[in-house]
Formats: C-alpha cells, structure tokens, sequence
C-alpha cells in the first residue's frame, strides 16, 4: 500500500481490448516476432516504426501506418532498415528503436541497438519520411542500449539518454549524454538508478519513449526489471526530470504503472514483458496513446489521460527515491 499516491497505479493505462494491435500472424511478410515499436503522429496518422525478428533470429525495422492509431494499421512490405553490410555494428540487427519528432531538423531522430560481435552498442539514424534514412553510425559504444534524444536542445544541446552496461556490468542505470551536433556525445551522467532489493525496478531501468514535454517536467515512462527465479519480469514506470535541467529526476513513480498481466504479454517468446517505446500525445489533447512490446512477439496498446498522470506523479514523493 503506498499512501503518498490519490490515484491507483494500476488505473492510469488502460490497455486497448484490440490487442494485441499487431502480431507476427497478420505480418505480410514471415516474421517470428513484432515487438518494441518508436511511435510518432506524421500529419495527424499514427507511425510505428516496429522491431521485426525474421526466422533467423536477427531483428529489421519496420513501418506500420493507422489513421486512428489503434486500427487499420498498413504495413510497409519492406523494411525501413536492415542490418547494413557497411555497418559490421549491426551484423546481427536492428532492434528497439525510439523515434523522436525534432522540429529544428524537420524530421525525426531515430535511435536503435545495433547488435554485433562486440555486443549492444547505440545507432541514430534520422529520416524526413519514413521513407529513406541517413545513418549517423553508432553514438554510444557496446555494451550500452535503450538510446533516445529529446525532441528540443536544452541549454544548447541535445540530450540523448542511454543505459550504458557500467562498473564490470554490476550496474544498468539511466545516464544521459549531450551534444552539439547529434554526432559527438560527452561523457555520460547520471540520471534514474535501479532500487535496490526487493524493488519492481532492481535489476535493470531503461529509458522507454521520448520523454514528453510537459508544463510540470519532461514526462518519462521507463522499463524496471526484477531479477526472479523464473526469469525477468519487465515492467514499466513513470518518472518527471527537470525541464532545464533533465539530469534531475523531480518524481518517480514507487509502483510500476503496466506490467504484464494479459495472455499476449504473460507467454511469448520471453514471458512477462512489458516493454514501452511509443508514445504519442494528439495535439491539443489529454490522450497518451503508449504502444509496448508484449513477451517479445507482439505490440500492445494502453492508453491514459495526460493530466491524471501529471496528477499521480506529482502526489509522488519528491526525487528519485527508494
Ligand atoms: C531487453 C531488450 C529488449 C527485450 C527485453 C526482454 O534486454 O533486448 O529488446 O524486449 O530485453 O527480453
């Protein structure tokens, strides 16, 4: 029981009875699995931008397109990136991509793992149409994952925030680097730590979508990892960082707010995961629309209200506690 919080936790996404919204079944190509989708709105249409494992194993990324975000979804018959032969960081895939809207470029970043023999290491590639990309190459070397940049410069630069494998892998925290140039980064900072012990989130923490910018802070939905004799179990959470200063966390959510519950999310490829990187906010409304993959082999759909989600994270106890 956690008295600090008005609203439950387990209330403020609601998952959408379509799910799962997509799966490898109504792929129109063979795929193993269709998980871990960026999300962004292009011209009032929903675009996912969804990691696909083939039957080998290594993982392409793909676009699907829907009017209302929920239904109709198109899926591009080719993949918008493969593994680049003149790319060996992504011999055995393109995996987990974020996709941020960046009005200064007039296109979007999108930030990915790039899996090879050296381990995880962090790609950026940006697009003005989902069409075709230009790749940046790798920001952030193996073993590091989970990269994505904020949609505005802050105080110059630009932010990407990262989960660098630290300290001999001993530990798998939110640090964040900045740029001027979306090329070259500087050394990381701390940002959100594991909590220890018995804690939802105390084996790993990820960022998940672009954080969203809100009037209390940058709006963060993370994925929290508990380490269990069954396996990993992946849940999401909240936390709001500093506008000016996004290195500060301002809140952090004690519960997780999804985890995973649903048949599509309790059995899979990997069981019990619940991993959020889309999020979309339709101009000018209260909705978030949260798009995660679901056991690794599909993408699930839970929507909230912005302002009851500002609302629980601010009756949450101050800092980033534990
Ligand atoms: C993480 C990433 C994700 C995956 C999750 C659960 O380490 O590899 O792609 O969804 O594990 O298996």
């Amino acid at each position: 029981m956690v008295e600090s919080s008005v609203i439950a936790s387990d209330m403020l996404f609601v998952r959408h009875p379509g799910n799962p919204m997509l799966a490898p079944i109504r792929w129109p190509y063979p795929a193993n699995a269709v998980m871990n989708a960026g999300a962004t709105l292009v011209d009032g249409q929903t675009v996912l931008l969804c990691r696909v494992e083939d039957r080998r194993g290594i993982s392409h990324l793909t676009v699907a397109r829907s009017s209302d975000g929920f239904s109709n979804w198109v899926v591009e018959a080719e993949p918008l990136m493969c593994p680049h032969p003149d790319h060996p960081e992504e011999q055995w895939g393109v995996e987990d991509p974020r996709v941020t809207r960046i009005d200064e470029i007039d296109g979007w970043a999108i930030t990915y793992t790039a899996f090879a023999p050296g381990g995880p290491g962090i790609s950026l590639a940006t697009t003005e149409d989902f069409r075709t990309v230009r790749r940046h190459g790798l920001v952030r070397v193996p073993e590091d994952k989970n990269g994505v940049v904020l949609p505005r410069r802050v105080d110059g630069k630009w932010i990407l925030f990262h989960r660098p494998t630290t300290v001999m892998g001993a530990r798998s925290d939110i640090w964040l680097s900045r740029s001027a140039d979306l090329d070259s980064w500087s050394s990381p900072e701390p940002v959100l730590a594991t909590r220890e012990g018995g804690w939802w989130d105390s084996a790993r923490v990820g960022m998940g979508p672009p954080p969203l910018e809100t009037s209390e802070g940058w709006l963060v939905v993370y994925h929290g990892v508990r380490q269990t004799v069954a396996g990993a179990l992946y849940r999401a959470g909240l936390a709001l960082l500093d506008l000016e200063q996004p290195a500060h966390v301002l809140r952090r959510s004690p519960e997780w707010v999804l985890g995973a519950q649903m048949p599509y999310e309790l059995m899979g490829d990997v069981p019990n995961v619940v991993f959020p990187c889309g999020l979309t906010n339709p101009d000018g409304s209260d909705e978030l629309r949260l798009y995660y993959g679901a056991a690794d082999t599909c993408i699930g759909l839970a929507t909230g209200s912005l302002s009851t989600v500002l609302s629980y994270l601010l009756s949450c106890p101050p800092g980033s506690g534990g």
